[in-house]
């Protein structure tokens, strides 16, 4: 794969770096994305029928059993080197914020310490009434289960169309892109908001930014450098064209 030489340099001065990632960084590991036409979920199952407040208080066993199945293939699966990649990035550089809008997990799995989940976790469950989390052990029998405060339904803690990102979560991600030096759009249709926005407030602030993806998508235009290809394949390469850390070639005298 050829990686530009200003690429390299551009990262290898930078301090400040921030990463958004979407399904595609999944994908090798067997978790299917939303938006490709014959393998996102999008293709097999309408998303107003089950990524939306409307539809679970249309039919919440349909979309509690939805997520449930969702939940056992994630928990099956492993991080790729596309993850493992990204936990080497925040090792390397001094400053780095990784956001997600992926809910399964495999970051934190793969050993990456800062992470903004922007979409939730869906191994978590909260209450659809009032809002707390669920403890493990306290569900009922019901499907979907209540809600030992309240007795309201409980539903998986993602963020669904129409509704908020968690506040500070976001609000700390666009942080990171406004200060970053290079961002990494990697795996993610660009399609949808606010996340979508991230890379853009990169852009207003002078960043570089790359995107990381086998195909083209709204971003592409816009960004200085877009590497095609898988990001498990990629991120590993361009960790590698790196070199060392500069910690590890004895100049420095990193404090850990
Ligand atoms: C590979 C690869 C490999 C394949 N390596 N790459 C502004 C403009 C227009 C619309 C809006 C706007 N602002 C808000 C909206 C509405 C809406 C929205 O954005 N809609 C658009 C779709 C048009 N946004 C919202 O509703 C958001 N909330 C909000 O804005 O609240 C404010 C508000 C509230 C109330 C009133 C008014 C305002 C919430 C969005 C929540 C999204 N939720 C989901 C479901 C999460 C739970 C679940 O998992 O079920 O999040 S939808 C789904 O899409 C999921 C994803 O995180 C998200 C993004 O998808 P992603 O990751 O990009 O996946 P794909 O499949 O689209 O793309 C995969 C990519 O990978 C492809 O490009 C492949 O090529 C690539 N790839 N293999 C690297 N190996
Ligand atoms: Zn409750």
């Amino acid at each position: 794969m050829d990686i530009p030489a200003s690429l390299i340099h551009a990262l290898q001065q930078a301090r400040r770096v921030a990463a958004l990632t979407g399904a595609g960084i999944s994908a090798e590991s067997g978790v299917p994305t939303f938006r490709e036409a014959q393998t996102g979920l999008w293709a097999r199952y309408d998303p107003h029928e089950l990524a939306t407040p409307e539809a679970f208080r249309r039919n919440p066993r349909l979309v509690w059993e939805w997520y449930a199945w969702r939940r056992e293939k994630v928990a099956r699966v492993e991080p790729n080197p596309g993850h493992y990649a990204l936990v080497e990035m925040e090792r390397r550089f001094p400053e780095f914020i990784l956001a997600t809008q992926n809910v399964d997990g495999l970051h934190r799995r793969a050993g990456s310490r800062r992470v903004l989940e922007l979409h939730g976790d869906i191994t978590r469950s909260k209450c659809f009434a009032c809002g707390r989390p669920a403890e493990a052990g306290s569900q009922t029998e019901e499907v979907p289960p209540r809600c030992p405060a309240c007795g309201g339904r409980l539903r998986p803690d993602v963020v669904w169309f129409g509704e908020t990102l968690p506040e500070g979560t976001l609000a700390a991600a666009m942080d990171a892109a406004a200060r970053c030096q290079v961002f990494l759009s990697i795996g993610t249709s660009s399609l949808v908001y606010p996340a979508a926005a991230l890379p853009e407030r990169a852009l207003e602030a002078g960043a570089v930014v790359v995107e990381i993806n086998p195909s083209e998508t709204p971003l592409t235009p816009r960004a200085a450098y877009s590497l095609r290809g898988p990001a498990g394949v990629v991120l590993p390469i361009l960790l590698d064209r790196l070199g060392p850390r500069p910690s590890d070639q004895g100049g420095e005298t990193g404090s850990g």
